[in-house]
Protein backbone atom coordinates (compact mmCIF):
# COMPACT_ATOMS: atom_id res chain seq x y z
CA UNK A 1 0.00 0.00 0.00
CA UNK A 2 1.00 3.65 -0.19
CA UNK A 3 1.71 5.42 3.05
CA UNK A 4 0.95 9.56 2.41
CA UNK A 5 2.78 11.35 5.46
CA UNK A 6 1.16 14.25 6.18
CA UNK A 7 3.21 16.74 8.87
CA UNK A 8 0.66 18.49 10.82
CA UNK A 9 3.30 20.51 13.30
CA UNK A 10 -0.14 21.41 15.11
CA UNK A 11 1.22 23.26 19.04
CA UNK A 12 -1.85 25.07 20.23
CA UNK A 13 -3.62 22.71 21.12
CA UNK A 14 -2.40 22.80 25.01
CA UNK A 15 0.00 25.21 27.11
CA UNK A 16 3.58 22.93 26.60
CA UNK A 17 4.88 23.64 23.32
CA UNK A 18 6.77 21.56 21.59
CA UNK A 19 4.93 19.22 19.31
CA UNK A 20 5.29 21.44 16.46
CA UNK A 21 8.74 19.31 16.20
CA UNK A 22 6.97 15.96 15.84
CA UNK A 23 6.98 15.70 12.60
CA UNK A 24 10.10 16.21 11.59
CA UNK A 25 11.48 13.69 14.77
CA UNK A 26 9.45 11.38 12.85
CA UNK A 27 11.35 11.80 9.75
CA UNK A 28 14.31 11.97 12.03
CA UNK A 29 13.17 8.50 13.77
CA UNK A 30 13.46 6.78 10.02
CA UNK A 31 9.55 6.25 9.95
CA UNK A 32 9.80 6.51 6.22
CA UNK A 33 12.73 4.02 6.19
CA UNK A 34 10.55 1.43 8.27
CA UNK A 35 8.02 1.72 6.02
CA UNK A 36 9.85 0.88 2.45
CA UNK A 37 11.76 -1.56 4.79
CA UNK A 38 8.57 -3.27 4.58
CA UNK A 39 7.23 -2.90 1.29
CA UNK A 40 5.35 0.19 1.35
CA UNK A 41 5.36 3.26 -1.16
CA UNK A 42 6.03 6.14 0.76
CA UNK A 43 5.00 9.87 -0.22
CA UNK A 44 5.72 12.35 2.56
CA UNK A 45 3.84 15.66 1.79
CA UNK A 46 5.88 17.62 3.75
CA UNK A 47 4.37 19.78 6.43
CA UNK A 48 1.08 21.69 6.36
CA UNK A 49 0.38 25.30 7.32
CA UNK A 50 -2.96 26.60 8.74
CA UNK A 51 -6.15 27.94 6.95
CA UNK A 52 -6.79 31.27 7.87
CA UNK A 53 -9.94 32.42 8.75
CA UNK A 54 -11.41 35.60 10.97
CA UNK A 55 -10.95 35.73 14.68
CA UNK A 56 -13.31 33.03 16.43
CA UNK A 57 -13.89 33.46 20.26
CA UNK A 58 -15.29 31.04 22.67
CA UNK A 59 -17.64 31.63 25.56
CA UNK A 60 -15.62 29.60 27.65
CA UNK A 61 -12.68 31.97 28.52
CA UNK A 62 -10.78 28.97 29.11
CA UNK A 63 -10.01 28.40 25.71
CA UNK A 64 -7.19 29.11 23.92
CA UNK A 65 -5.79 28.56 20.39
CA UNK A 66 -9.20 28.37 18.85
CA UNK A 67 -8.92 30.32 15.72
CA UNK A 68 -5.40 28.88 15.00
CA UNK A 69 -6.95 24.81 15.98
CA UNK A 70 -9.72 26.26 13.44
CA UNK A 71 -7.72 27.09 10.84
CA UNK A 72 -4.99 23.76 10.96
CA UNK A 73 -8.50 21.58 11.31
CA UNK A 74 -9.31 23.20 7.73
CA UNK A 75 -6.04 22.24 6.63
CA UNK A 76 -5.51 19.16 7.95
CA UNK A 77 -9.58 18.04 7.24
CA UNK A 78 -8.57 18.87 3.34
CA UNK A 79 -5.03 16.98 2.94
CA UNK A 80 -6.67 14.24 4.71
CA UNK A 81 -9.78 13.72 2.72
CA UNK A 82 -7.27 14.08 -0.69
CA UNK A 83 -4.94 11.72 0.92
CA UNK A 84 -7.40 8.53 1.54
CA UNK A 85 -8.35 8.35 -1.53
CA UNK A 86 -4.91 7.37 -2.90
CA UNK A 87 -3.76 5.12 -0.14
CA UNK A 88 -3.24 5.19 3.90
CA UNK A 89 -2.43 8.59 5.27
CA UNK A 90 0.04 8.87 7.97
CA UNK A 91 -1.36 12.15 10.39
CA UNK A 92 2.61 13.30 11.95
CA UNK A 93 1.32 15.56 14.62
CA UNK A 94 1.40 17.73 16.36
CA UNK A 95 -0.92 17.43 19.27
CA UNK A 96 -4.11 15.88 19.71
CA UNK A 97 -6.08 18.67 18.14
CA UNK A 98 -4.52 17.52 14.77
CA UNK A 99 -7.26 15.05 14.96
CA UNK A 100 -10.47 17.71 14.96
CA UNK A 101 -8.82 17.63 11.01
CA UNK A 102 -7.99 14.10 10.37
CA UNK A 103 -11.21 12.28 11.48
CA UNK A 104 -13.10 15.09 9.83
CA UNK A 105 -11.39 14.36 5.97
CA UNK A 106 -11.81 10.47 6.71
CA UNK A 107 -15.00 10.94 7.83
CA UNK A 108 -15.93 12.78 4.48
CA UNK A 109 -14.46 9.98 2.81
CA UNK A 110 -16.49 7.22 4.48
CA UNK A 111 -19.90 9.42 3.57
CA UNK A 112 -19.14 9.24 0.12
CA UNK A 113 -18.38 5.93 -0.15
CA UNK A 114 -21.36 4.90 1.90
CA UNK A 115 -19.29 3.15 5.02
CA UNK A 116 -19.07 3.36 8.63
CA UNK A 117 -16.22 4.74 10.16
CA UNK A 118 -14.38 3.63 13.18
CA UNK A 119 -12.71 5.21 15.39
CA UNK A 120 -10.14 3.34 17.97
CA UNK A 121 -8.28 5.78 20.21
CA UNK A 122 -5.29 4.45 22.21
CA UNK A 123 -5.02 6.89 24.78
CA UNK A 124 -4.45 7.44 28.66
CA UNK A 125 -7.32 10.23 28.38
CA UNK A 126 -10.46 10.41 26.67
CA UNK A 127 -10.31 13.58 24.53
CA UNK A 128 -14.15 13.86 24.88
CA UNK A 129 -14.46 17.42 26.13
CA UNK A 130 -16.50 20.59 24.52
CA UNK A 131 -16.10 24.08 24.13
CA UNK A 132 -18.40 24.12 27.31
CA UNK A 133 -16.89 21.56 29.71
CA UNK A 134 -13.04 21.85 29.06
CA UNK A 135 -11.73 23.66 32.57
CA UNK A 136 -7.85 23.66 30.81
CA UNK A 137 -9.40 25.08 27.66
CA UNK A 138 -7.22 22.81 25.96
CA UNK A 139 -8.34 21.95 22.70
CA UNK A 140 -6.44 18.78 21.97
CA UNK A 141 -8.97 17.53 24.78
CA UNK A 142 -12.08 17.80 22.42
CA UNK A 143 -11.89 15.99 19.07
CA UNK A 144 -13.79 12.96 19.94
CA UNK A 145 -17.02 15.47 21.02
CA UNK A 146 -16.43 17.28 17.67
CA UNK A 147 -16.58 13.33 15.65
CA UNK A 148 -19.31 12.73 17.65
CA UNK A 149 -21.08 15.75 16.45
CA UNK A 150 -21.37 16.92 19.84
CA UNK A 151 -22.64 20.74 21.06
CA UNK A 152 -20.23 23.29 21.54
CA UNK A 153 -18.18 23.74 18.39
CA UNK A 154 -19.71 26.04 16.25
CA UNK A 155 -16.44 27.70 14.95
CA UNK A 156 -15.55 24.66 13.34
CA UNK A 157 -17.31 23.15 10.30
CA UNK A 158 -19.69 20.65 10.68
CA UNK A 159 -18.16 17.03 10.05
CA UNK A 160 -20.51 13.56 9.78
CA UNK A 161 -20.52 12.39 13.04
CA UNK A 162 -19.30 9.37 14.34
CA UNK A 163 -21.16 7.50 16.31
CA UNK A 164 -20.31 6.52 19.97
CA UNK A 165 -20.75 2.56 18.84
CA UNK A 166 -18.30 2.70 16.77
CA UNK A 167 -15.12 4.23 18.85
CA UNK A 168 -13.22 2.43 21.27
CA UNK A 169 -10.96 3.55 23.51
CA UNK A 170 -7.61 1.91 24.76
CA UNK A 171 -5.56 2.58 27.58
CA UNK A 172 -7.66 5.08 29.72
CA UNK A 173 -6.24 6.57 32.91
CA UNK A 174 -6.65 10.01 33.05
CA UNK A 175 -10.74 11.34 32.62
CA UNK A 176 -12.11 14.77 34.04
CA UNK A 177 -15.64 14.52 35.58
CA UNK A 178 -17.70 16.31 32.97
CA UNK A 179 -15.73 13.76 30.58
CA UNK A 180 -16.71 10.71 32.58
CA UNK A 181 -20.20 11.43 31.74
CA UNK A 182 -20.00 12.09 28.18
CA UNK A 183 -18.59 8.38 28.05
CA UNK A 184 -21.74 7.43 29.97
CA UNK A 185 -24.35 9.06 28.04
CA UNK A 186 -23.00 9.07 24.58
CA UNK A 187 -21.43 5.46 24.71
CA UNK A 188 -18.08 4.81 23.38
CA UNK A 189 -16.39 1.57 24.78
CA UNK A 190 -13.80 2.76 27.44
CA UNK A 191 -11.24 0.28 28.21
CA UNK A 192 -9.35 1.24 30.64
CA UNK A 193 -5.97 0.31 32.13
CA UNK A 194 -7.52 -1.48 34.99
CA UNK A 195 -9.35 -3.79 32.15
CA UNK A 196 -6.14 -4.76 30.21
CA UNK A 197 -4.90 -5.51 33.49
CA UNK A 198 -7.54 -7.97 34.19
CA UNK A 199 -8.27 -8.99 30.56
CA UNK A 200 -5.25 -8.20 28.36
CA UNK A 201 -5.38 -6.21 25.72
CA UNK A 202 -6.11 -8.70 23.12
CA UNK A 203 -9.74 -9.62 24.35
CA UNK A 204 -11.48 -6.25 23.71
CA UNK A 205 -9.08 -5.24 21.33
CA UNK A 206 -10.11 -8.46 18.95
CA UNK A 207 -13.94 -7.64 20.00
CA UNK A 208 -13.72 -4.13 18.25
CA UNK A 209 -11.98 -5.34 15.53
CA UNK A 210 -14.37 -7.93 14.79
CA UNK A 211 -17.05 -5.33 15.14
CA UNK A 212 -15.48 -3.26 12.46
CA UNK A 213 -15.07 -5.88 10.05
CA UNK A 214 -18.86 -6.92 10.47
CA UNK A 215 -19.51 -3.93 9.41
CA UNK A 216 -17.57 -3.59 6.52
CA UNK A 217 -16.23 0.02 8.28
CA UNK A 218 -13.05 2.15 7.99
CA UNK A 219 -11.00 2.36 10.11
CA UNK A 220 -9.07 5.63 12.10
CA UNK A 221 -6.39 4.92 14.64
CA UNK A 222 -5.59 7.57 16.52
CA UNK A 223 -2.18 6.64 18.60
CA UNK A 224 -1.32 9.09 21.68
CA UNK A 225 2.05 8.66 22.75
CA UNK A 226 0.65 8.92 26.36
CA UNK A 227 -1.32 5.48 25.58
CA UNK A 228 2.40 4.19 26.72
CA UNK A 229 3.97 4.20 30.01
CA UNK A 230 6.24 7.34 30.78
CA UNK A 231 8.77 5.18 31.31
CA UNK A 232 9.41 3.94 27.55
CA UNK A 233 7.72 6.83 26.14
CA UNK A 234 9.24 10.10 28.59
CA UNK A 235 8.41 12.58 25.48
CA UNK A 236 4.74 13.88 25.99
CA UNK A 237 3.54 16.85 27.56
CA UNK A 238 1.15 14.93 29.94
CA UNK A 239 2.41 11.46 31.05
CA UNK A 240 0.57 9.42 33.25
CA UNK A 241 2.34 6.47 35.02
CA UNK A 242 0.15 3.21 34.56
CA UNK A 243 0.38 3.07 30.74
CA UNK A 244 0.90 0.26 28.52
CA UNK A 245 3.87 -1.61 27.58
CA UNK A 246 5.99 -2.19 24.77
CA UNK A 247 4.69 -5.47 24.78
CA UNK A 248 0.69 -4.80 25.18
CA UNK A 249 1.63 -2.01 22.29
CA UNK A 250 3.30 -4.04 19.64
CA UNK A 251 0.43 -7.05 20.18
CA UNK A 252 -2.42 -4.37 19.92
CA UNK A 253 0.12 -3.23 16.32
CA UNK A 254 0.15 -6.73 14.77
CA UNK A 255 -2.95 -7.40 15.79
CA UNK A 256 -4.73 -4.35 14.00
CA UNK A 257 -2.35 -5.34 11.18
CA UNK A 258 -3.47 -8.86 10.91
CA UNK A 259 -7.18 -7.39 10.96
CA UNK A 260 -5.85 -5.59 7.43
CA UNK A 261 -9.17 -3.10 8.68
CA UNK A 262 -6.84 0.58 9.57
CA UNK A 263 -7.08 3.13 6.65
CA UNK A 264 -5.67 5.71 8.38
CA UNK A 265 -3.43 6.72 11.44
CA UNK A 266 -2.74 9.61 14.10
CA UNK A 267 0.64 9.78 15.64
CA UNK A 268 0.30 12.43 18.05
CA UNK A 269 1.77 14.30 20.92
CA UNK A 270 5.17 13.26 20.44
CA UNK A 271 7.18 16.39 22.06
CA UNK A 272 10.68 16.24 21.02
CA UNK A 273 11.86 18.74 23.24
CA UNK A 274 10.85 16.58 26.11
CA UNK A 275 12.83 13.20 24.65
CA UNK A 276 15.69 11.40 25.42
CA UNK A 277 18.23 10.83 22.82
CA UNK A 278 15.30 10.48 20.71
CA UNK A 279 13.92 7.16 21.91
CA UNK A 280 10.62 8.00 22.32
CA UNK A 281 10.18 9.18 18.64
CA UNK A 282 12.00 5.85 17.53
CA UNK A 283 9.30 3.77 19.40
CA UNK A 284 6.71 5.10 17.99
CA UNK A 285 8.31 4.40 14.70
CA UNK A 286 9.09 0.74 15.91
CA UNK A 287 5.42 0.34 16.86
CA UNK A 288 4.41 2.20 13.65
CA UNK A 289 6.00 -0.51 11.78
CA UNK A 290 4.60 -3.11 13.47
CA UNK A 291 1.10 -1.50 12.43
CA UNK A 292 2.29 -2.04 9.05
CA UNK A 293 3.63 -5.28 8.94
CA UNK A 294 6.93 -5.95 10.63
CA UNK A 295 6.90 -9.33 12.31
CA UNK A 296 9.43 -11.28 14.56
CA UNK A 297 7.29 -14.31 12.53
CA UNK A 298 4.25 -14.65 10.96
CA UNK A 299 1.66 -16.76 13.31
CA UNK A 300 1.47 -19.87 10.88
CA UNK A 301 5.23 -20.33 11.05
CA UNK A 302 5.06 -20.34 15.28
CA UNK A 303 4.62 -23.67 15.72
CA UNK A 304 3.14 -24.48 19.48
C1 LIG B 1 -7.22 16.97 30.28
C2 LIG B 1 -5.96 16.40 29.67
N1 LIG B 1 -8.30 15.99 30.22
C3 LIG B 1 -7.66 18.23 29.52
N2 LIG B 1 -6.21 15.99 28.38
C4 LIG B 1 -5.37 15.45 27.46
O1 LIG B 1 -6.88 19.15 29.47
O2 LIG B 1 -8.75 18.26 29.01
N3 LIG B 1 -4.14 15.21 27.58
N4 LIG B 1 -5.90 15.13 26.30
O3 LIG B 1 -3.37 14.58 26.69
MN1 LIG C 1 -5.02 12.47 23.33
MN1 LIG D 1 -3.46 11.71 26.03
MN1 LIG E 1 -8.62 15.26 28.31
Amino acid sequence: QTCHLIGAPVDCGKARRGCVMGPDAFRVAGLDLALKDLGHEVEDWGNLTPQTGPEVLSSNPAVHGLTETIGWSAAIREAGHAAVKKGTPVFLGGDHAISLGSVAGIADYAQEVGRPLFLLWLDAHTDIHTLNTTTTGNLHGTPVAYAMGLDGFEGFAPMPKVPGAHICYIGLRSVDPEERKAVAEHGPKAIDMRYIDEHGIAKPLGDFLRKVAAMNGLLHVSLDVDFLDPSIAPAVGTTVPGGATIREAHLAMEMICDSGLMTSLDLVELNPFLDDRGRTAEVMVDLTASLFGRRVFDRDTVRI
